[in-house]
C-alpha cells in the first residue's frame, strides 16, 4: 500500500471528508492509497486445508444433512481467511475469483438438478459408482477423473455404488457474484432423467484430440469427463522429454473443439512431479487452488513452507512467489483464473531470478487442525 500523505490529518481535510460522506460521496484522496497498489496485493491469503480435516467434517455433515436439507449439495467450501469481510462466514471465496469445495454423496442419495450462470468443474478424489447428470447425460465418475459442468446446463448427481463418493468442486462464484451476473434455477422435477446413452460425450470424444465429424459448432466444451487414464497417458508422453522447470510434467485440460480452456472462466491442470523434483519459483497475476492428488512434498509461498500430502488442498494467491518440492512421485491437480485474467489482458508472469530460483524459507505454515 502507498504511504499515507500527512495532509490527510489536517483539520480542513478531515472535516471535508466527513462532510461529503453524509451525501454518499467518497474522498479519493483517502481511497487512492488503499486501492492503487504498485503490484497486486490480494486480500486472499496462502492457506492449506488437510485431507483428514475435510474427510472428518464431511462425515460429520453426513449425520446432519441430506443433500436436500443441505441446500441441494452436501458441500463444505474452502473459505479463505483473508476474505471474510462479508459476515458472518465470509465471501464464499477461496481466492478472489474462485470458489472450491469438497462434496460428499452417499450410496443411494440424489442431489437434485438445477442450473446456474456459474461454470463448475469437479475432480474426483474418492470412490466410484456415482454419476453426475448434465443436460440429460449420465456421466459416471471415478477417482482421478476431471469433469466440467458448463454454465446454464441442468445438472444433478446420483449414486448407484456401494461406498461414499467424495469430489472437489470449483466454480467461478466470487467472480459472477461481484459482477452481478448470478442466475440460479431449480429443476422442477428433482433429479433429471437421462435422455442420451450413459457416458455419451466421453465415448464420442474418446480420443480427446479429435471430434466426431459434424461436431464443429461447439462453444460449450463437448467432452464432459476427462478420464484419469487419458490424463496419465498424456503425461507419460511428456515424461520422455525434459520437464518444464516451473511446472514439471504438466498438462492443461482443454475444450477439444476450440483448443481453449475446458471451462471458459477457469483453467485446470494436472502436473506430475517426480520424487525430489524442485520447481523454480515464479509469480503471476492469476491465483491457483491446488489439490494434492498423490504423493507428498511442500510448497514455499512467499517464504512460508506449506507441507502437503495426498488429500490436502492449498491456495497460492495472486502475485505470490511459489515453488514446489516433492518427497515422492506426486500429482497435483489445480484450478486457476488465467482465463479471467486473460479476458482483462492482465496476465503477467515473472521468474524468481535469485538463488537459482529458490526462495529462502522464513517460516512454516501451522494448521489449526492436527
Ligand atoms: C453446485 O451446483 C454444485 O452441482 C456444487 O454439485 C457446489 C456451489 C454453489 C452453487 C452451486 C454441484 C455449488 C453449486
Amino acid at each position: 500500500m502507498a504511504e499515507q500523505a500527512s495532509y490527510l490529518n489536517d483539520k480542513d481535510v478531515k472535516d471535508f471528508t466527513k462532510d461529503i460522506q453524509q451525501f454518499n460521496l467518497g474522498p479519493l484522496w483517502e481511497a487512492i492509497p488503499e486501492v492503487m497498489n504498485k503490484n497486486p496485493e490480494p486480500h486472499a491469503q496462502a492457506y492449506l486445508w488437510s485431507g483428514e480435516l475435510m474427510e472428518k467434517k464431511l462425515m460429520e455433515a453426513a449425520e446432519i444433512f441430506t443433500p436436500e436439507r443441505g441446500g441441494e449439495r452436501r458441500a463444505i467450501y474452502f473459505q479463505n481467511p483473508g476474505l471474510t469481510y462479508r459476515k458472518p462466514w465470509g465471501q464464499v471465496s477461496t481466492t478472489q475469483t474462485l470458489y472450491a469445495a469438497v462434496q460428499l454423496l452417499l450410496p443411494g442419495e440424489e442431489a437434485p438438478s438445477h442450473r446456474h450462470s456459474q461454470s463448475a468443474l469437479r475432480f474426483i478424489t474418492e470412490g466410484e459408482g456415482a454419476y453426475t447428470i448434465v443436460q440429460g447425460e449420465r456421466i459416471f465418475m471415478e477417482e482421478g477423473d476431471f469433469l466440467i459442468t458448463p454454465k446454464n446446463l441442468w445438472h444433478g448427481h446420483g449414486h448407484l455404488g456401494e461406498k461414499p463418493m467424495i469430489w472437489m468442486d470449483a466454480l467461478d462464484i466470487p467472480t459472477i457474484y461481484s459482477i452481478g451476473g448470478t442466475f440460479f434455477e431449480p429443476y422442477e422435477d428433482g433429479l433429471q432423467q437421462p435422455n442420451v446413452p450413459d457416458n455419451f460425450s466421453e465415448k464420442r470424444y474418446r480420443g480427446g484430440m479429435v471430434r466426431p465429424v459434424g461436431d464443429d459448432k461447439f462453444d460449450v466444451a463437448p467432452l464432459a469427463n476427462y478420464k484419469w487414464d487419458r490424463t496419465t497417458a498424456a503425461i507419460e508422453g511428456l515424461m520422455e522429454f525434459d520437464p518444464d522447470p516451473n511446472h514439471g510434467f504438466a498438462i492443461e485440460y482443454i475444450n477439444p473443439s476450440t483448443g481453449k480452456s475446458a471451462n471458459p472462466t477457469m483453467g485446470t491442470r494436472m502436473q506430475y512431479l517426480p520424487d525430489g523434483f524442485h520447481t523454480n519459483a515464479l509469480r503471476h497475476t492469476h491465483s491457483t487452488i491446488y489439490h494434492a492428488f498423490k504423493g507428498s512434498g511442500y510448497t514455499v509461498i512467499n517464504g512460508v513452507r506449506f507441507d502437503w500430502k495426498a488429500g490436502d488442498y492449498f491456495v497460492v494467491p495472486n502475485w505470490a512467489w511459489y515453488e514446489h518440492k516433492t518427497f515422492e512421485d506426486s500429482y497435483l491437480f489445480s484450478v486457476n483464473d488465467i482465463p479471467i485474467m486473460d479476458r482483462f489482458e492482465l496476465e503477467k508472469v515473472e521468474n524468481y531470478e535469485i538463488n537459482h530460483g529458490h526462495q529462502k524459507i522464513t517460516s512454516e505454515f501451522k494448521s489449526v487442525f492436527r
